[in-house]
């Protein structure tokens, strides 16, 4: 663990320099940059297990878990050993292979909607063409997403989206024509009157509603009791679909994710994260008469040349395999709601306004007196004092999600030691801060 007066980021800072000539912000994805947090971000060499060592040989306790699939913890010894084996018979085939059908299998046991899934290789893609297919399917052309949420940088999704869009205060994107998002309607989260709204104002034209059922992507903030129950009610009467995004929720708050734990059917998912166990992969499934439109079962077209690569499906085979063993997901639960009730404790403890709470390996708080319910209340927080939290976190080797509008990631690796340490570091940094 680094002490606070060796915080040395010499070689991360000449990396990082670099980087910036090289790549646009020197990132390959916005939220690495620290740019709502401050500081210049740290550059990784290596992670094992609930730690990343950075360049300058300094070592953290990770919350961010390569933002969800390091649920078993980074570089899980079977994992490795399961992809190692896989890789001498070839890193992508373009063609069928049986790791194909065990993933899906699994995929399809596990998730109550999902009784066709097809593979692709990120989140976005996962929910561009799960958004197509909804289209396809009604025959309409609008739908409901709530501000917050993000779904993927697809254009049509980059209305009032989440994630490193509301990290960098973006008003949704340039590049991204009108005609594209005018069939974007929004609603705030939780709140079921809105969307009632929309869909009496656009009778017959929406083809359905997408939401992270647990947001993860403006912060923490879980469904109030009701609202993913009323949207599955609205959506058949409308005769529109639900869409759970669970790229984040899915196999972390629960095996099944969201659907199970709240026993909310959609009519279709979204995957990614975990289903990958650290390789690019994505997913879409739900009832098999809607997947049949999918091409070459139907004409809805959506392809891509290295899905479902061997490599890929054996790390998330793996990776589920040992999310099925028994005692995992409350394990997550006690680790984590340890974790956030201790950070919850010293915060107040210490004179500071917080809230906040998790769900299984899934936590965040924010620091504000009210609970916050949706993303304008997120926004409300004090999101300096949230920059000068994770930097002083940062410099006791804590690694926190770099934006108050992310969630953050336990894994089965953390240990009640890292907890304690890391609530011990949050009372340290939190005594220093102005309240
Ligand atoms: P990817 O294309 O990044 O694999 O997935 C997009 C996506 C879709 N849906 C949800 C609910 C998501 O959380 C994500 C991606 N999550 C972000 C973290 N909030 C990925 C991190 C990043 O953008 O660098």
């Amino acid at each position: 663990m680094v002490s606070t007066n060796s915080f040395n980021t010499t070689k991360s800072e000449e990396i990082f320099t670099a980087a910036q000539k090289l790549m646009p912000g020197g990132v390959s994805s916005p939220v690495r940059a620290f740019k709502s947090v401050g500081g210049q971000p740290i550059v990784f060499d290596r992670v094992k297990g609930a730690y990343i060592w950075d360049v300058d040989g300094n070592q953290y306790i990770d919350y961010v878990g390569t933002w969800g699939p390091a649920i078993c913890g980074h570089t899980h010894p079977e994992v490795i050993n399961a992809l190692k084996e896989a890789l001498d018979k070839g890193t992508s085939f373009g063609a069928p292979s049986v790791q194909e059908n065990i993933l899906a299998e699994m995929v399809i046991d596990a998730v109550p909607s999902i009784e066709m899934v097809r593979f692709v290789n990120s989140g976005t893609e996962a929910c561009m063409s799960v958004l197509r297919l909804m289209r396809a399917y009604t025959g309409r052309d609008k739908i409901i997403k709530f501000e917050g949420c993000y779904h993927g940088h697809a254009d049509m999704f980059l209305v009032k989206a989440g994630s490193g869009v509301a990290t960098l205060g973006l008003p949704d994107s340039p590049g991204v024509p009108k005609t594209t998002t005018n069939n974007t309607l929004t609603a705030p989260y939780n709140d079921l009157e809105a969307v009632k709204a929309l869909f009496a104002q656009n009778p017959g034209e929406i083809a359905g509603v997408i939401l992270e059922p647990v947001v993860g992507n403006a912060g923490f903030i879980p469904p109030e009791a009701g609202f993913l129950e009323g949207l599955r009610v609205l959506t058949q009467e409308n005769g529109a679909l639900l869409v759970f995004d669970e790229v984040m929720t899915g196999f972390r708050i629960a095996y099944g994710g969201a659907q199970e734990k709240f026993r909310v059917t959609p009519d279709l998912t979204t995957l990614g994260k975990v289903i990958g166990g650290g390789l690019p992969v994505g997913a879409y499934g739900g009832k098999a008469e809607i997947m049949s439109l999918v091409a070459p079962a139907g004409p809805m077209y959506q392809a891509g040349t290295l899905s479902g690569n061997p490599l890929a499906m054996t790390a998330g085979i793996k990776t589920l395999e040992l999310l099925q063993k028994p005692g995992t997901y409350a394990y997550l639960e006690q680790i984590t709601k340890q974790l956030i009730d201790g950070l919850l404790q010293v915060a107040q403890e210490t004179g500071h306004a917080v809230t906040g709470g998790n769900i299984s390996g899934m936590f965040g708080m924010f620091f504000t007196n009210q609970v916050v319910h949706n993303y304008e209340e997120a926004k409300t927080s004090d999101t300096t004092k949230f920059g000068r939290f994770h930097r002083g976190m940062l410099e006791k080797g804590i690694y926190l999600a770099p934006s108050q509008f992310e969630a953050g990631f336990t894994s089965l690796a953390h240990t009640e030691e890292d907890v304690q340490k890391t609530i011990a570091a949050a009372k340290e940094v939190l005594k220093d801060l102005p309240a």
